[in-house]
């Protein structure tokens, strides 16, 4: 009997399979516990990636599955996990199906209940977006230390690290109402694009401020705001002419994620008998002598006890990976992506991510961090590479570390010779013959990992100046970390990631000062909590970084330009950025004296250049070899050709 009526409920629920009359009213919804969650949590008529719905409830996988609401929408295919909490379903949406709600139905016995499910229409042009280029300046933000805009959210009855705005590792209460407060800010700057450490969920017990332990991919960390604010942030930033990058961790979740209590499958994440950290080792990865194993420990290895390395190798997992990212980029109206510790991912499944997420957005830019000093391997990452073994990761763009240490040492220090100061930087630019496509290299100062800049330069403005000049003016695109403009440096050098990211003076009600106005700014005095500046200089480097990367956002020279530089051993460095119409001349004296500018030995390039006019001050400047250039300083001349 049982069977039969099993049977009737089949036919009946095939018969209404793609019925326009399917009435809602007539199933139950489905209760929590039923159906706990669907993922992604809606999609769009018109996409190019399938979609494949990570459905989870108990015993969800006893039932059958249907999708009632409308004729191009329907079940292609339910697939099985190793947990019988789980079903990932896959969906076949015609190209006519129309936009609206649908109800996925499960049905078990004779008894039935569903879930809404939205299918939506696409905007004109989503998949056409533009992204990130070299035209653009980057501003990277810590969010939970650059301004808490809503004190109310500080801490959040479904999360467990809560407000401790005195501990470096704790949480300050920044969020992105305190970024939507300070766009203008960032606009002043002369940055077009912000990229925000990771605002999903992170709910670890401990150190959740940076946000590189996902708990929920699904979801703004409530402390940060939710779903629909961080919509509106994008929205608001491209009022403003402001792209958003997305900063995302496919590598790893964190150990509290949901999926932990019962993953769908048992290979979901790595799993060892004992705790296994990655060996760092990304060599392995290109290394022809390498062993498998030691590659095994790489790619596999966890980057930290409290965060679980995810199973690219699972296509489920890499499903899930490559339809979350879509789903963000079209929710929230994204523009670029930067991936996190990139060389620990499987290279091959996160090469097949990259090119799911380039064939639904042809020019979407995504930034890898690959952190290694090796020139050689971090080209081997760049997308359409000519490796010798083939491999290609379809990743565009790079972050150029070679290039971070080398201006960092190299400014650093007070006396050239060989193979110090500013030949450092020259060196690696000699390199620039491996790259494919050096129009995709980010170059940064410092970054949120990286010791402040203002420390390594021992808080030395006009190396600060130079740096910024350097950024504004070489190959690639810039990316400057939030501080660095005004020469922030850590609050407590022995405490490393926890000292260095200070919170932005200003960005909480009751600071003493407020960075983010220029009154503040020409005010501001050396205080305890990062700030270590004569009265008059922060104003003085906040107006000098923003003059130049407002000059730069027009300059087709910078963006597009070529470079030729000059090799010289006495800590200066002189380079041209140089197309058709429009040549940079960029000098840099690092040393402690005077330096004349050898203009003559430039003349490659120099002879018949005329009407130079100085770019910080906007004077007329016609350089020869009796132009001195004063101690720890640059000069930037542009001249039209
Ligand atoms: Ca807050
Ligand atoms: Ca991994």
């Amino acid at each position: 009997m049982k069977k039969i009526l099993t049977a009737i409920a089949v036919i009946a629920l095939a018969a209404c399979s793609g019925n326009q009359t399917f009435d809602p009213a007539t199933v139950a919804d489905a209760t929590p516990e039923q159906v706990t969650r669907v993922e992604p949590l809606s999609w769009w008529v018109g996409m190019k990636m399938p979609l494949q719905l990570l459905v989870q409830g108990e015993n969800i996988s006893e039932y059958n599955v249907a999708i009632e609401g409308g004729a191009g929408v329907s079940v292609e295919k339910v697939n099985k996990a190793d947990s019988p909490n789980f079903l990932f379903v896959d969906v076949k949406i015609a190209a006519n199906a129309q936009p609206g709600t649908y109800y996925i139905v499960f049905s078990k016995d004779g008894a039935s209940f569903k879930y809404p499910y939205e299918i939506e229409a696409r905007e004109d042009g989503s998949a056409e977006r533009e992204s990130f280029t070299t035209a653009d300046m980057i501003y990277l933000i810590m969010p939970d230390r650059f301004a808490n805009g809503d004190p109310t959210n500080d801490s959040t009855d479904d999360t467990a690290d809560k407000y401790a705005r005195n501990e470096l590792f704790g949480r300050h209460g920044g969020d992105i109402q305190g970024i939507i407060n300070n766009l203008d800010y960032i606009s002043e700057l002369g940055a077009t694009a912000i990229w925000c450490t990771p605002l999903l969920e992170d709910n670890q017990p401990q150190h959740s401020y940076h946000g590189y332990a996902c708990t929920n991919y699904y979801k703004i960390d409530s402390r940060f705001g939710t779903n629909d604010l961080f919509k509106e942030y994008v929205d608001k930033a491209h009022e403003k002419d402001l792209k958003i990058i997305m900063d995302i961790v496919p590598n790893h979740a964190g150990s509290a994620h949901w999926w932990m209590e019962d993953t769908p499958f048992k290979d979901w994440y790595h799993v060892f008998d004992t705790y296994t950290g990655s060996n760092i080792a990304f060599s392995t990865n290109m290394d022809p002598n390498a062993s498998k194993k030691d590659l095994y420990i790489q790619e596999s290895g966890w980057f930290d006890r409290s965060m679980v390395d995810m199973n690219l190798d699972n296509p489920y997992v890499l499903n899930y990976f490559k339809q979350w990212a879509i789903w963000w980029i079209e929710w929230a109206g994204l523009d670029g992506f930067r991936v996190d510790t990139y060389p620990y991912n499987e290279k091959d499944p996160m090469a097949d991510w990259c090119a799911a997420v380039m064939n639904e957005y042809p020019n979407f830019n995504i930034v890898g961090e690959v952190w290694t000093s090796s020139i050689p391997q971090l080209a081997y990452w760049q997308g359409d590479n000519e490796n010798k073994d083939g491999f290609n990761s379809h990743l565009k763009s790079v972050m150029d570390f070679p290039l971070h240490d080398a201006l960092r040492a190299g400014l650093n220090e007070d006396n050239g010779g060989w193979g110090m100061g500013m030949v450092r930087v020259y060196d690696i630019l000699s390199h620039d013959f491996v790259y494919h496509d050096l129009s995709n290299m980010m170059i940064f100062p410092g970054n949120h990992d990286t010791d402040r800049l203002g420390d390594v330069l021992r808080k030395n403005p006009d190396r600060v100046k130079i740096a910024m000049a350097m950024m504004a003016t070489m190959r690639g695109y810039p990316q400057i970390f939030a501080g660095d403009e005004q020469m922030f440096v850590s609050c407590d050098l022995g405490m490393g990631h926890g000292g260095l990211r200070v919170d932005f003076p200003g960005g909480w009600e009751g600071d003493e000062m407020n960075l983010f106005t220029a009154e503040g700014r020409a005010n501001a005095t050396k205080n305890t909590d990062g700030l270590s500046v004569p009265k008059g200089q922060a104003a003085d480097l906040f107006d000098y970084v923003s003059h130049l990367f407002q000059w730069r956002k027009t300059k087709d020279v910078i963006h597009n330009g070529k470079t030729m530089h000059f090799l010289s051993r006495d800590n200066t460095y002189g380079y041209f950025r140089y197309d058709d119409d429009d040549v940079v001349f960029v000098y840099v004296n690092n040393s402690n004296e005077p330096k004349n500018i050898p203009w003559s030995y430039y003349s490659e390039i120099s002879e018949g250049l005329k009407g130079g006019v100085d770019v910080v001050t906007g004077e007329p400047c016609e350089v020869s070899d009796d132009t001195v250039a004063a101690p720890q300083s640059v000069l930037i001349v542009e001249y039209k050709r």
